[in-house]
């Protein structure tokens, strides 16, 4: 049944669950209209739940066969059913064996959520509450089962027959055509992860020898014909199990472990118990047809899920609200990996640019929300950057906080301690407090407070003692529920740089410490440090490696910037230093006021130095802030247009300013090698596509000679996109003859194409929207496919902000359609696609009241899916 509004789940409302289901039988026979579920579950009653409770199962658009209980069948008077739920009344006995039948319809099932059907295979997404769309179950994370799935089909429509765990038999059914496969997996585990996948794949296999020396084969899926593009993802998930058994001790614990790729997917990948099901994006790659930032992808999702077998399976969530537990741990444990396969300043710099334009904005509108919520009504909803970014974020503090060797003591502790359990933040915390002998209670905060803090610096020097004092203060604006807010401990690494670059000793007089790594703490809402022994003014610099996720203002005039960008030891905030002049120059553009921060120049300094030395580094140097960026240093009445108009006047003159170099090094950095992913060849690429890119913001001819030279030339996709990119920026022929010979080219490949949709919805020009209407009625397009609804309506409503935030409101009207057309097929996709309304109340106020409009005319719609309109509600308070 659609709902308008769902009822709110509080966390302090949480009690253990009545019953607990130790075994789950399952015998599925699939079939694409009509799958029968048979399940047998052995039930017992929780001893810490209620003595005379009912059994009350839940359940999704199901339809009940019938009903067992110890062997006997019941009749209808002795449940209550519906399609949403199954309710045995007591009184029942202390443990019992149920056996449920119900039918579904994989093909019908457009959600996305339960059994499904992709490309003409049979798959699964349980999380989060999937499960009860294949049958009625204690569907929560704290109630963890042994299952043993035996799966039949018709040999010829799923030759592959995959479930959890390890194969213990399969084997024909005679005379039928039909065979079956019989998997078990030891791991208890919560309903969530449980998966299923049938058809016709092709594999690609390798075996996997653990540090203890279990042999395991590891193995990844792909549609028929696709398996030539499956042998990085298989590269990857190596390198992850290796990775994780070097860094965290933790080792695999099946015989198998399988990747699945299918076409339709809501979002990135599932972590399911020995069975990770991807969206095909997150797999699938050659060099003719993936990006190098798409191999980054690769890696860092297989990372992930895999990294989940520990963190997020063996260890799972009591409740939803502990989402961050698994999901902020495990991004941080994909960033290091990451960190560690290729150069950690890079990756540090990408992180905190999705941090901040992810989870800034997020936390900064009306869709704000702590780590750990305390509410939800939809917790589809809570997949969100704030619990994975941010959460990820808090984890990197708590080991800047205590040390390396303390936090990996403490993860220790949490795998023995936890293992095998349904974990709270709270027994997370606990571990690490054990194990550093340290008072974590204020900086629990962190998952409780949402908003991003804003860390304000001043100095003071005073030449004739030598000292500088270095005053630090904090606060977090008000945010949904939450008016008044605490001060947070927020890990500030610091360092003081003298005029020529030189790194200044650190010797403070008060109680405030600054430990041998740079840090200091602040936890209360101002501090001052009293640096000593001084000889000349220093430059400080601060939150070095983005040491918290803040906002911080500082007065740094600039030639201080200038000094940090040229000399500062710390990479990330060398970037910074460099981002803050552009952010300055595009400021004052919008003012209308030309300024000198001699960022050009020092910018050509750079380039021709230490860009050629780290050019992965260059090409973030590069590439100025976002719009978005600035519009958050900007914080309200908003225009994007403005915003639009003086960055590219920034680039423009920058590009002119720095040409002969940029010409330089675009012809330099040009490789005749073989491509390869690596880190090294991947910087080169995207310090070359920057060049291209700045280059032909200074000179659109000279630019789009180049550009077309490139996209021609290129034997990869990394050039041949980074060279589309610059061109469709550029009206003319050359960009429409690039628009057509790259569609001819990948025609038959719908991730390629979605690179071809994203780039033509993002182009800032009037003609965007009408252009965005004639690529829905493409034949590669389709409503019915997550992927390619994020590539066209997705990239135009989250990257293009002048056309999207059109004066006229027709950018606003054209996703609020898209939503509701989306909504009855689709509400997880529809529900995410309506988020990009999020940062609406600080724009300008006809802009604003457009938006509104549009929010509220989706508000107002009956019959709206619980996703929509949760976000639509919360949206509009
Ligand atoms: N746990 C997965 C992401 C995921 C979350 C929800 C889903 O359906 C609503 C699907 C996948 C991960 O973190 O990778
Ligand atoms: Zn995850």
């Amino acid at each position: 049944m659609r709902t308008d509004t769902a009822p709110v789940v509080r966390l302090e409302d949480y009690r253990p669950t009545d019953f607990l289901i130790d075994t789950v039988v399952l015998d599925i026979a699939l079939d694409a209209t009509a799958t029968r579920v048979h399940a047998d579950f052995s039930v017992r009653r929780n001893p810490a739940g209620r003595a005379d409770a009912p059994l009350v199962l839940q359940g999704d658009e199901l339809v009940l066969l019938s009903v067992t209980r110890d062997g006997v069948r019941l009749t209808a008077d002795q449940y209550q059913a519906d399609p949403q739920g199954l309710i045995l009344p007591g009184p029942l006995p202390e443990s019992f064996s149920l056996t449920i039948e119900t039918m579904v319809n994989p093909s019908a099932n457009t959600k996305l959520m339960g059994l499904y059907r992709s490309g003409g295979n049979y798959c699964t997404q349980c999380e989060a509450e999937g499960f009860r769309r294949i049958t009625y179950f204690l569907d929560r994370p704290d109630v963890l089962s042994v299952y043993t799935t035996r799966l039949e089909a018709a040999r010829a429509d799923a030759p592959l027959l995959l479930a959890n765990g390890n194969l213990v038999e399969r084997g024909d059914i005679p005379g039928t055509g039909r065979h079956y496969a019989v998997w078990h997996d030891p791991h208890p585990k919560p309903a969530y992860l449980f998966a299923l996948v049938g058809g016709t794949l092709d594999t690609l296999a390798e075996e996997f020898v653990t540090a203890s020396g279990r042999k395991v084969e590891i193995a990844v899926h792909v549609e028929a014909g696709k398996r030539e593009r499956a042998a990085y993802a298989l590269d990857a998930l190596r390198r992850s199990m290796r990775w994780d058994e070097t860094t965290f001790g933790r080792e695999y614990d099946l015989d198998v472990f399988n990747v699945v790729a299918v076409s339709d997917f809501n979002m990135g990948a599932m972590e399911n118990k020995g069975l990770n099901i991807f969206n095909d994006k997150y797999v699938l790659a050659s060099s003719d047809t993936a990006t190098d930032a798409d191999y980054a992808g690769i890696e860092t999702v297989i990372a992930h899920e895999y990294f989940h077998n520990w963190t997020g399976n063996r260890i799972t969530c009591r409740d939803w609200f502990q989402l961050c537990l698994k999901e902020g741990l495990t991004v941080f444990r994909d960033q290091e990996f990451s960190a560690d396969e290729r150069s950690r300043p890079v990756k540090r710099i990408a992180d905190v640019r999705t941090l901040r334009t992810q989870q800034f904005a997020e936390d900064s509108g009306p869709l704000s929300h702590p780590v750990r919520p305390r509410t939800y009504r939809e917790i589809n909803n809570f997949y969100t950057a704030t619990v994975y970014e941010k959460g990820a974020e808090i984890v990197r503090m708590l080991r800047s906080l205590i040390g390396p060797a303390a936090f990996r003591r403490g993860m220790d502790l949490y795998f023995a301690r936890c293992d095998g359990t349904a974990a709270t933040i709270e027994d997370f915390l606990g571990c690490f407090a054990e194990a550093s002998g340290r008072d974590l209670g204020h900086f629990a905060q962190w998952y409780e407070q949402a908003g991003t803090p804003v860390v304000t610096a001043s100095g003071q020097y005073d030449a004739a003692a030598g000292t500088y004092r270095l005053t630090l203060s904090q606060a977090t604006p008000p945010t949904p529920g939450q008016p008044t807010k605490a001060p947070m401990v927020i890990p500030i690494v610091l360092g003081l740089v003298g005029a020529s670059g030189d790194a200044l000793p650190i010797a403070t007089t008060n109680e405030a410490t600054v430990d041998a790594d740079g840090l200091f703490v602040l936890d209360s809402a101002n501090a001052t440090i009293t640096f000593t022994g001084l000889t000349e003014r220093p430059v400080p610099s601060l939150l070095r490696g983005f040491s918290a996720p803040v906002r911080l203002e500082s007065e740094l005039d600039d030639d201080d910037l200038v000094v940090l960008f040229r000399h500062d030891s710390d990479p990330f905030n060398q970037w910074q230093a460099g981002q803050t002049l552009a952010t300055r120059l595009i400021l004052a553009a919008m003012r209308g006021e030309t300024v000198n921060t001699r960022f050009g120049e020092a910018l050509g300094h750079f380039l021709d130095s230490d860009a050629r030395n780290d050019p992965a580094f260059a090409a973030q140097v590069l590439a100025l802030p976002s719009e978005a960026d600035i519009a958050r240093d900007i914080g309200r009445d908003i225009n994007p247009t403005a915003i639009h108009n003086a960055r590219l006047a920034v680039k423009r003159a920058l590009g002119a300013e720095l040409a002969p170099h940029l010409n330089a090094l675009h012809g330099a950095l040009q490789s005749s090698e073989a491509y390869r992913p690596d880190a090294a060849n991947t910087g080169r690429r995207a310090l070359r596509n920057a060049a291209l890119d700045l280059l032909a913001a200074g000179d659109a001819t000279e630019g789009a000679a180049r550009a077309t030279a490139q996209f021609d030339e290129a034997d990869n996709m990394t050039e041949r996109l980074g060279a589309l990119a610059v061109l469709v920026l550029i009206p003319g022929a050359a960009r429409d003859h690039a628009l057509a010979t790259f569609a001819a080219r990948y025609g038959d490949n719908p991730l390629v194409l979605d690179k071809w949709f994203a780039l033509q919805a993002g182009i800032p020009e009037e003609g965007t929207l009408d252009r965005i209407t004639e690529l829905a009625r493409h034949p590669a397009f389709s409503m019915g496919n997550p992927n390619r609804i994020r590539a066209l309506f997705g990239s135009f409503a989250m990257t293009n902000a002048t056309q999207f935030n059109r004066e006229d409101g027709r950018g606003y009207d054209l996703i609020a359609d898209t939503v509701l057309a989306l909504d009855a097929r689709n509400p997880q996709v529809a529900a995410r696609l309506l988020t990009a309304f999020r940062t609406w109340r600080v724009l300008e106020p006809i802009r604003r009241g457009k938006a509104e409009a549009a929010l509220r005319r989706v508000a107002a719609t009956q019959g709206l899916s619980p996703d929509v309109s949760d976000i639509a509600g919360r949206s509009l308070e």
